[in-house]
């Protein structure tokens, strides 16, 4: 491992005295402001010092935001691709969706999901009082109700959660469809979309927040190009991800080529300053560095930074293709800080994304976007409840696009 240090008169300077030197690759291992001058110089000027550090392996090769974004704005027209068929398919699934809303009432459907809630409520604090086995009954569900319980369990809902909305949604169904699977399905997905809340942003300052390789910074930038190129916004970037060079230098590159205004900051001070900078800006996205929950030590570094700031909308992301157990964790770690919302990735890399639900029912936390890709800015979603729930009962993405 080479270690070396520099000095130059702003962070963006050091950065690239860094990468010059060392390249893409290299970490950043402390940095400090010091006073440079000579013994005899009247004024000292203060200058970063940067420790940088360069690891033998390299690192995958990520996928370049300019081509993407090159590919993007060309806007010719296209083939069908995988998302046409997702964007038509859902758009039908809600239609219908909305159909049966208006038949079925709009206040039934409320009324049945708050008893499933107060159930699911009642459920938790019994499994926290007693050690007794999990109030579920399979031999209550009624005939023909036991297929949609199953599958619910296998595209990843939580057993009891499962058994709640089958055995509220018995109650409600028109009794003479029950072996009409269509029928059963889209009164799933409504009942199910009933449990999420889209969000919207509390302040445009948007914080993206969660452990390691969730895909934090693909989703800063997929949201950064929507709010400038389909919202028409003027849109900033602020990163605090100083960690890996390559990192920051990828999102300064991307924020150059969409011509969106990006700093770099890494001391609370100099975030305060950035803010400040962009305060004229419709919205404002800033990166983090990926903390492992576990890390205590380095979460409070990061949390010391966005603590007492009240300008902020914080997001948390969570990947799909990892645990719940690792997700719920993660909240339970950054929830220190005042989270708004959820952020949900990886939707194609699941087979369960009923983890989803599991998820909003523990926290009870809207959810601003859904992403199911690696391509900007197109793999992304806002939140609308029925699009989630379709997404969940159609098994995630890979599904939607072939069935
Ligand atoms: N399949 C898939 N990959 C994703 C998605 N979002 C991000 N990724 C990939 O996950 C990896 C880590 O993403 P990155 O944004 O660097 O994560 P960060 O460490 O949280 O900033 C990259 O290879 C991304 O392309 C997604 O929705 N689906
Ligand atoms: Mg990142």
């Amino acid at each position: 491992m080479i270690v070396k240090t520099y000095r130059a008169p702003t962070m963006q300077d050091a950065i690239k005295k860094i990468k010059e030197e060392l390249g893409e690759n290299a970490l950043i291992l402390s940095y400090k402001k010091v006073k440079q001058g000579s013994f005899f110089s009247f004024f000292k000027k203060e200058v970063y010092e940067v420790t940088a550090a360069l690891d033998e392996k390299p690192p995958e090769e990520e996928k370049s935001f300019k081509t993407v974004i090159n590919n993007y704005t060309k806007n010719q027209p296209k083939p069908k691709t995988k998302e046409t068929v997702i964007e038509e398919n859902i758009e039908e699934r809600i239609k219908r969706l909305e159909q049966l809303i208006y038949k079925t009432g709009k206040e039934n459907i409320e009324r049945l999901v708050s008893d499933i809630k107060a159930d699911i409520d009642d459920l938790k604090k019994a499994i926290s009082y007693s050690k007794k086995s999990e109030e579920i009954d399979i031999s209550k569900i009624p005939l023909g109700m036991n297929k949609h319980f199953t599958y619910m369990c296998e595209i990843g809902i939580k057993k009891k959660y499962a058994y709640k909305i089958i055995m509220g949604l018995y109650k409600t169904i028109d009794k003479k469809r029950i072996n009409d699977d269509d029928y059963i399905k889209e009164y799933l997905s409504l009942v199910i979309s009933q449990f999420f809340k889209q969000s919207k942003p509390t302040n445009k300052n948007i914080v993206l927040l969660g452990p390691t390789g969730v895909g934090k910074t693909t989703t800063l930038a997929k949201l950064a190009a929507i709010y400038k190129l389909k919202k028409d916004k003027r849109v900033g970037i602020i990163t605090t991800d100083t960690y890996r060079i390559g990192a920051v230098d990828q999102l300064l590159n991307y924020a150059k080529i969409m011509d969106i205004p990006a700093l770099v900051s890494i001391t609370k001070e100099d975030f305060r300053n950035a803010l400040e900078e962009l305060k004229d800006m419709d919205i404002v996205f800033v990166d983090t560095v990926g903390r492992s929950p576990q890390d205590i030590e380095r979460l409070k570094e990061l949390f010391d930074i966005f603590k007492g700031e009240n300008r902020l909308h914080l997001s948390l992301v969570m990947s799909l293709n990892t645990k719940e157990e690792d997700c719920l964790n993660a909240y339970n770690q950054f929830k220190v800080l005042p989270i708004n919302d959820l952020i949900f990735t990886k939707l194609d890399e699941t087979k369960t994304p009923g983890t989803m639900l599991n998820i909003v029912v523990k926290t009870r936390k809207p959810v601003f976007y859904v992403s199911y890709g690696q391509d900007v800015p197109t793999d992304i979603e806002e939140a609308q409840p029925l699009k989630i729930s379709s997404l969940i009962i159609k098994r995630g993405v890979k599904d939607v696009g072939s069935g």
